[in-house]
C-alpha cells in the first residue's frame, strides 16, 4: 500500500480505516470474544464469513434502507464503506425474551420501557418485535435506554424513524430466516446520517456477532438456547472454570475447527451459496 490510510480505530473483532473524506475501510478479523474476552486463538476464515453474511444481507435489503456498502474487497474480508455521522445509539430489535432482555423483564416486567405479559419463559417469543435501543458504552457493557432516553440522544423525529427503519429489517430477514429453519432472536444495528441528512444502515449487519441466531428443529422455551456459533468455545471455556477475565484461554484444535464449521454452515444456510464459491469471488454474495 503506497497510500497513507489512517487507522480510526478498532472493535474487539474489527479494524476501521479511513480511505479518503468520504470512505472507510472496515475489515474484520478472524478473532473471536466470548464472555466479552478477546481470545488468544483465532477461528480461520471467521471474518470472511461475517463479512459475506453482513454484504448478502446489505444486497437483500437495499430496497427497505440504504447502506454504506459501497465495495467488496478481493480477500473477502474488507468492505469499502460510505463514511457517516453515527448515530450515538444501537438499535436493537427484540424478537425472543434473551440476554439483557431477559434479565430486564425479570427485575422489572419491561424491557427498554415495553411492557410485556406477564408468565413469559426465557428465550419465548415475544407478542410482536419490539424496538430496544442502547447507549454505546465505550468501554463496559451497553446500557438499554427506553423511547425518551433515545429520544433524547438523537431527537424525536429520527427515534421514531430508525424504530421504523429497525422493526422492518427485523420482520424482512427473520421471516426469511424462518423459511430456513432459523430463528433470528435479536439484532443490533447501526445507522448513521450522510451529507444529505438521510439515514443509512452501517456497521455489519445480521452477522452472529450482531445477531442471535438459533436452530428452529432444537427451539426449548425456558431456558437460554445454545448458541449457533460460540457454543463449542463456550462449552470448552466453561469446562476450565476460567474466570472470565483477560486473557482468555488458547482453543484446542477441534474446538477451532468445529466453530469453524459452524460459522460456514450459518454463511452457507443464510446465503444458499457454497463458502468455497464466496472466497473465490466474494462478489457472489452480493446476488
Ligand atoms: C463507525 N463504528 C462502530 C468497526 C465498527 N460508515 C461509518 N461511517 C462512520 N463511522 C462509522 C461507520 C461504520 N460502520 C462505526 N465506529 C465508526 C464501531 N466500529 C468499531 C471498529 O470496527
Amino acid at each position: 500500500m503506497s497510500d497513507t490510510v489512517m487507522h480510526l480505530g478498532s472493535g474487539k473483532v474489527r479494524e476501521l480505516y479511513a480511505l479518503d473524506d468520504e470512505r472507510l475501510l472496515l475489515v474484520a478479523s478472524d478473532r473471536i470474544s466470548t464472555f466479552d474476552v478477546v481470545l488468544p486463538t483465532e477461528i480461520p476464515d471467521k471474518g470472511r464469513v461475517l463479512t459475506g453474511l453482513s454484504a448478502f444481507w446489505f444486497a437483500q435489503t437495499g430496497a427497505l434502507v440504504p447502506n454504506h456498502l459501497l465495495a467488496l474487497r478481493e480477500d473477502g474480508r474488507s468492505t469499502e464503506c460510505r463514511r457517516l455521522e453515527m448515530l450515538p445509539i444501537e438499535c436493537v430489535v427484540r424478537g425472543y425474551l434473551a440476554g439483557s432482555g431477559w434479565k430486564d423483564y425479570l427485575a422489572t416486567g419491561e424491557v427498554c420501557g415495553h411492557r410485556l405479559p406477564i408468565g413469559l419463559l426465557e428465550s419465548q417469543q415475544l407478542p410482536e418485535p419490539i424496538f430496544t435501543p442502547a447507549t454505546k458504552a465505550q468501554t463496559g457493557h451497553d446500557e438499554n435506554i427506553d423511547r425518551a432516553a433515545g429520544a433524547a440522544l438523537v431527537g424525536e423525529g429520527r427515534y421514531d424513524e430508525v424504530e421504523r427503519l429497525s422493526l422492518e429489517l427485523y420482520r424482512s430477514v427473520s421471516e426469511r430466516a424462518a423459511k430456513l429453519g432459523i430463528i433470528l432472536a435479536d439484532t443490533k444495528l447501526e445507522f448513521g446520517v450522510d451529507a444529505e441528512g438521510r439515514l443509512v444502515l452501517a456497521d455489519e449487519a445480521f452477522t452472529p456477532d450482531s445477531s442471535r441466531f438459533w436452530p428452529a428443529d432444537e427451539f426449548r422455551p425456558g431456558g437460554p438456547q445454545p448458541s449457533f456459533d460460540k457454543q463449542f468455545v463456550r462449552d470448552y471455556c466453561e469446562s476450565l472454570g476460567w474466570d472470565k477475565t483477560y486473557p482468555g484461554p488458547e482453543l484446542p484444535a477441534d474446538v477451532v475447527d468445529g466453530t469453524r464449521t459452524r460459522y460456514i454452515d450459518a454463511f452457507e444456510r443464510l446465503t444458499g451459496t457454497e463458502f468455497g464459491r464466496y472466497l473465490a469471488d466474494p462478489g457472489v454474495a452480493l446476488g
